[in-house]
């Protein structure tokens, strides 16, 4: 039987291969032999996913390469997603977490998976979507949203994240919210130099962080 490692390594490869329907194959595999969906998304596709991102950055592969990558994962987390949401914890769901990439910024296969793994924890999700102007995430948190998280991937869109630390303070609400940020170029010190109240550099993290905060 094969192990997790190995199925990790087959959704790192069809991705890297951007080969759409091997990717759900993988995922599909996955649920029938009772593998771990996570490990497989987290130590399989993402790994394979940053790989075509270095390939790119080194301009061994081209854009529609990275497009056909992120498509192929994104049909691999779609056959997971159901499975995922199996496991959903019961909880009346008070949490509220609004979460979306930041304006100017169209990434959203990280977002769409810390949004997916916070639903499972049990907090209710509001999906901001992609490029999402900041006064939405200041609206979601006037609305109740205990955590507002923002994604960014790109170096020239994080700083977008300082901005929304300053407008949650220009409408007087910093202190009824927590923020989160992650995305690639997002660390632990960006976190403190802009006053965000969690950096998480994966879902799982996400996950821990959002809890630990609200207890
Ligand atoms: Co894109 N792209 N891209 N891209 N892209 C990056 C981000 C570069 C680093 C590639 C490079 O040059 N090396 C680069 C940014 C450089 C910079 O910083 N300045 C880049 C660029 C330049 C661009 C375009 C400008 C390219 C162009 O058009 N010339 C363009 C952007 C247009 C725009 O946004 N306005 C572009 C477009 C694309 C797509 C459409 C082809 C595709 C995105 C598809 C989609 O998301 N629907 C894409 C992709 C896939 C990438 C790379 C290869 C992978 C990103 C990804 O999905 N990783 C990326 C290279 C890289 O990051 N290594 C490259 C996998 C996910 C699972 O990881 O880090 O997003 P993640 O999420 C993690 C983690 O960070 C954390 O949890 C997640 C799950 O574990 N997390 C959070 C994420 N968000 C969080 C929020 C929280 O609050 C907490 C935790």
């Amino acid at each position: 039987m094969i192990t997790q490692d190995e199925l990790n390594q087959k959704g790192k490869d069809a991705v890297m291969d951007f080969e759409e329907e091997a990717v759900a194959e993988v995922a599909e595999e996955c649920i029938k032999l009772k593998l771990d969906p996570v490990s497989l998304i987290q130590n399989g596709f993402t790994v394979g996913m940053n790989e075509v991102g270095n390939q790119f950055e080194k301009g061994l592969v081209f854009l529609p390469h990275v497009i056909a990558a992120s498509e192929a994962m994104s049909a691999g987390v779609k056959v997971l997603t159901p499975e995922l949401e199996k496991s959903k914890t019961k909880l009346d769901a008070k949490e509220t977490v609004a979460i979306g990439t930041i304006e100017g910024d169209i990434h959203s296969i990280g977002k769409d998976i810390v949004a997916t793994m916070l639903k499972i924890a049990g907090f209710n999700v509001i999906d901001l979507g992609r490029d999402v102007p900041i006064n939405n995430y200041v609206q979601a948190a006037k609305d109740g949203a205990q955590i507002v998280a923002s994604s960014a991937l790109m170096t020239t869109t994080m700083v977008l994240q300082m901005k929304l630390e300053e407008q949650l303070k220009e409408a007087g609400i910093r202190d009824k919210v927590k923020t989160m940020v992650g995305g690639a170029p997002a660390t632990q010190d960006w976190a403190d130099k802009i006053g965000a109240d969690i950096y998480a550099e994966d879902a799982a993290e996400a996950v821990v962080k959002c809890k630990a905060i609200l207890t």
